[in-house]
């Protein structure tokens, strides 16, 4: 059963994985004997990756790209080759939000939402895509999100570039498949990271509106990621395809906790 889920030998890219969600899933890759790839766009930032990563006893390799950047990112996969090997398992994690109501959202911020959110996953994967189909298999992962089905006030550019990944994954599905490329979607609820920092400040009353809408009555962790990911990037997932594992701690079955 373990071999199952062993990823010996495998290479891993994963985007935007300086920290947060992106880190805690490369890391358990590496546990699970993967190579780790991985990139972002500032420089403190990658400092205090690798001494992260090199902390945890875990050789990675990092890459200055911008995934919102084609020739960058093609660029980079072909180093990635070259350097290290054909790219078994992309996990498209780099993201960011703006929380502005959407009537005040200027057309230049929705679209940045949604380059780097929807567009890159698109870019990466066309630049990955060969090598696997190359290499006769492929696993992707697109990082998701509860706005890949529910919405809410203030994250219209968000919703809107997570639904659509929910469909790019379900596409390279359909497009891929027979490739033997399988590609599905984590779609984490309320995580505990820098993205949702703001959200988290004590005293801000989303704190008890996430608590009363999260049947396991907390917040997640990046650590509660680390599973779905092995499972999804491992050969124990390799008949599902174009699903999306809500990682959400039951928030998308509940209707919210009932007034006492
Ligand atoms: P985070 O803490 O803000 O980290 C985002 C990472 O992406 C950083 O490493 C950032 O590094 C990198 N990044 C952003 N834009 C980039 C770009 N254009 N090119 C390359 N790297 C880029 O976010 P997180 O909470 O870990 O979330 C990671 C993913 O999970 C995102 O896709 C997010 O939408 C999704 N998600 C998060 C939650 C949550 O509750 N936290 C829930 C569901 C889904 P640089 O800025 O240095 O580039
Ligand atoms: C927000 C949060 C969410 C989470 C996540 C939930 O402002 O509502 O940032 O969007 O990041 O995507 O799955």
């Amino acid at each position: 059963m373990s071999r199952m889920f062993s990823l010996d030998g495998k290479v891993a890219l994963v985007t935007g994985a300086a920290y947060g969600i992106g880190f805690a899933i490369a890391r358990a890759l590496a546990k699970a004997g993967a190579k780790i790839v991985f990139n972002c766009r500032g420089k403190e930032h990658m400092e205090k990756a690798l001494a992260a990563y090199k902390a945890e006893g875990i050789e990675v390799k990092g890459y200055f790209c911008d995934v919102t950047k084609e020739d960058d990112v093609q660029k980079m996969v072909a180093d990635i080759e070259k350097t290290v090997g054909t790219i078994d398992i992309l996990v498209n994690n780099a993201g960011i939000i703006k929380r502005i109501p959407m009537t005040e959202m200027s057309a230049e911020d929705f679209r940045e939402v949604v380059d780097i959110d929807l567009n890159a996953p698109f870019i990466v994967s066309k630049a990955v895509i060969p090598g696997m189909i190359k290499k006769g298999h492929g696993k992707i992962i697109n990082i998701c999100s509860m706005m890949s089905e529910l919405g809410r006030e203030t994250v219209s550019a968000y919703a809107a570039a997570k639904g659509g990944l929910k469909m790019l994954t379900r596409n390279i599905c359909s497009e891929y498949g027979s490739n033997n490329i399988q590609c599905n979607g984590i779609g984490p609820g309320y995580i505990a990271t820098p993205q949702t920092a703001p959200l988290r400040t004590p005293g801000n009353p989303f704190n008890s509106f996430i608590m009363s809408k999260t049947p396991a009555n907390r917040w997640g962790t990046i650590e509660d990621l680390e599973g779905p990911a092995v499972f999804l990037a491992s050969d124990a997932s390799n008949f599902v395809n174009g699903h999306v594992l809500y990682v959400d701690g039951g928030i998308l079955a509940y209707l919210g906790r009932q007034p006492e």
